[in-house]
């Protein structure tokens, strides 16, 4: 059997007949809508589409059910009214959802009750999700709610067509200028973005297209709009803040300008005009070239606040991103920091922006490298609203052509507990407005879907989007829960298939990062040309600011109070003081944090035992290549258990990452040997 992947995880293959007998026992042979909502009426087709392609089965749509059973979808009130015996229980927050269960004269009444439509379409297709895993059927009882509001993936895609940091094809929404004509992937891929539960997207590359609010625009983009409203996603635009001038023709764009205000005001109306249920503005300002209040003396706040009054009556929301740095830094400067720039220019903004705006900060105060701390931001901001934006394109983690599952990745950043005012606060409780009881925040992914067939290029790489929604709707899911669900949707129930794909995925990040950039130092690729392929020396001397700080004795940026560039000291005093000290700063940021020789003995416990800063470069490159390899091994495992043209697609992809992966290992090693000197203690890196 073929499969091209254009399903992405929304397959709903044919089950076993074992399974389908057992859970056709559960399942009623009508289905009820109780709400004619556009996004109820999805949920009610894709629960016919999914049941009858994964059992075999017609769900026929019946206004009122017979007695002989039902699914039945609506909100949880409509659901009360037709049910009046019917007990809820907890009640689910917004977009959330109940799935129960109930008998009715011997007959299963399988009931979806959402707080809303969108809770509705989620609980829908995770009964479809529970359907593919052959699950129980006969006491549904679940409650679920989302993290947060904000779930949104960003697209950065040109108007021309083409995607920066894109590895898969061309645009599914812009080709030539304009929107383009035949948007059947934008539909589809606003559906598999609702069945994980992602309720915005926002379309336009963050280095946007100055045109993009011109009336012409607007009206094409709403033409995406309505390809997403029927799977409640919401549509989003970047904007560059210089439009006023650029569209408006004014001369000049100062957020403070009456005239500026107003030419806001009207542009966001005539959004609103076009599409009604508009999400908001994503804004990149002052950052790698684009214009920005800085230009009149403004700060970021004075700039969001105007966009966000001018949404507020609609509804929207302002995410303004806190990636703003300055990439002509003087590499001479000792106390020079780009990791220092969010904090700096964001912290002392703290309160003042309005309810409706999002401060967007990366996972780690770089850019999405292969391993960085959580950004000192998301601790610095306790009067924000604030969202991570982590990136499921692998800009720098291997662009599509390398197997990195990037779930465990972001989850450590999630979960470290920053110890904001000396309490717990983990990352994502910060972006889910508990710890600082924030209304507003959440989660957004750099997506950059093109028009492959596939999506994301690697067959295995949709595990990242999907992972994103599942961490989004809850961070607490596990990596491995996340794999394997993945992969049991992707390529079916097979034992074998789940255990040795989620294998695959959880062992790849670690051994990504083993034969590339090492020890916190950053990806090491060539971040001059496509970020791509090893390039270490040319993260120095250069105003991006990605210094590795290499000499002939030793390596790292020091990042320390004491003698660095006090960037751990913005990190809260506890959390500042495990980074500071060489005793207790973890070995895999070492080199983010500090300056040592070579010869530096990392910790004793496992997996370092004490090894030197540079034994273990030699060591993990080659550990890393070897994992390279072995993925290739156990994707031939499975051979004749996964359809062919999927089959072939990983297996070149593997066999190329395992070749790559030696090219990595020797030019990093063979690097830190021409750096430090200091050979190899088992004689492999002599032959550079
Ligand atoms: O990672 C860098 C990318 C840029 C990107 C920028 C950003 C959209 O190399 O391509 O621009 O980050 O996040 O704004």
């Amino acid at each position: 059997l073929a499969e091209d992947g254009s399903a992405g995880w929304l397959r709903y293959a044919r089950l076993e007949q074992s399974a389908i007998a057992a859970l056709s026992k559960d399942l009623p042979a009508e289905v009820e809508t109780l709400d004619t909502s556009p996004v109820v009426l999805s949920a009610r087709s894709e629960a016919q589409k999914g049941i009858s392609s994964m059992l075999g089965r017609t769900l026929q749509a019946a206004e009122v059910a017979d007695a002989n059973g039902a699914l039945v979808l609506g909100t949880v009130a409509e659901v009360q009214q037709r049910f009046p015996s019917w007990k809820p229980g907890a009640a689910p927050q917004a977009e959330g959802y109940i799935l129960r269960t109930i008998k009715s004269h011997g007959h299963s009444y399988i009931l979806v009750a959402g707080a809303d439509p969108n809770g509705v379409l989620y609980g829908t297709f995770r009964l479809l999700e529970k359907i593919a895993e052959g699950q129980d059927l006969a006491r549904l009882n679940d409650v679920e709610s989302p993290a947060a509001p904000i779930r949104w993936v960003d697209q950065w895609d040109n108007s021309n067509g083409t995607i920066e940091r894109g590895y898969s094809g061309r645009s599914i929404f812009f080709d030539n200028g304009t929107v383009r004509p035949d948007l059947a992937r934008a539909g589809e891929y606003a559906r598999l973005l609702a069945s994980v539960g992602i309720n915005g997207a926002d379309v336009n590359n963050v280095n946007a297209d100055l045109k993009m609010l011109s009336p012409e625009m607007i009206k094409q983009v709403a033409r995406i709009a309505d390809q997403f409203r029927p799977w409640g996603v919401r549509l989003a635009l970047s904007v560059d803040v210089s439009s006023p001038k650029v569209v408006g023709g004014l001369d000049t764009f100062d957020p403070l300008d009456p005239k500026v205000i107003a030419w806001w005001q009207k542009a966001v109306d005539d959004v609103y005009a076009a599409i009604p249920d508009f999400a908001g503005f994503t804004v990149k300002a002052d950052s790698e070239g684009r214009a920005g209040p800085a230009q009149y003396g403004r700060t970021p706040m004075d700039a969001a606040n105007v966009l966000a009054r001018a949404l507020k009556p609609h509804g929207g929301v302002l995410l303004y991103r806190a990636f703003v740095y300055n990439h002509h830094a003087d590499w001479k400067d000792p106390k020079a920091d780009r990791a220092r720039a969010a904090y700096n220019i964001f912290h002392s903004l703290d309160g003042k922006f309005d309810d409706n705006v999002i401060v967007q900060i990366k996972n780690g105060p770089i850019d999405f490298q292969v391993r960085e701390p959580a950004s000192p931001l998301f601790a610095g901001l306790p009067k924000t609203n604030v969202s991570i934006e982590v990136q499921a394109t692998q800009e720098y983690t291997g662009q599509q052509r390398h197997l990195v599952f990037l779930i465990p990745m972001w989850k450590q950043v999630l979960d470290l507990d920053m110890r904001a005012e000396n309490r717990s606060t983990p990352v994502k409780e910060i972006v889910e407005g508990k710890s600082f009881h924030r209304p507003l925040g959440g989660f957004v992914a750099v997506a950059n879907v093109g028009l492959d067939t596939n999506w994301l290029h690697h067959p295995l790489a949709m595990a990242n989007l999907y992972g994103f929604g599942r961490l989004a709707w809850n961070p607490d899911t596990s990596s491995e829960t996340i794999a394997r669900d993945w992969t049991r949707l992707t390529f079916g129930n097979n034992a074998k298939v789940v255990d040795t794909v989620s294998a695959m995925l959880l062992s790849s990040w670690p051994l990504y990062e083993d034969y590339t950039g090492p020890l916190g130092l950053g990806t090491l690729t060539n971040i001059l040309g496509p970020h791509y392929g090893p390039g270490i020396e040319s993260a120095e001397r250069n105003g991006w600011g990605q210094w590795l700080r290499a000499d002939h004795d030793g390596i790292g940026m020091d990042r320390t109070v004491a003698t660095g560039t006090g960037y751990i000291g913005q990190y809260p005093p506890e959390l500042a003081a495990v980074y500071e000290s060489l005793k207790t700063c973890p070995d895999e940021l070492l080199l983010f944090m500090h300056h040592v020789a070579y010869t530096y003995k990392l910790h004793d416990a496992s997996p370092y035992n004490g090894e030197t800063v540079v034994q273990w470069v030699y060591d993990s490159h080659y550990k890393g290549a070897a994992g390279a390899a072995k993925l290739v091994e156990q994707w031939k495992s499975l051979d004749g258990l996964v359809d062919q043209e999927r089959y072939a697609q990983v297996l070149a992809l593997q066999e190329y990452q395992a070749g790559h992966a030696i090219v990595w290992r020797d030019a990093v090693n063979s690097w830190f040997h021409k750096m430090s000197g200091v050979d190899d203690a088992q004689g492999r890196v002599d032959h550079f």
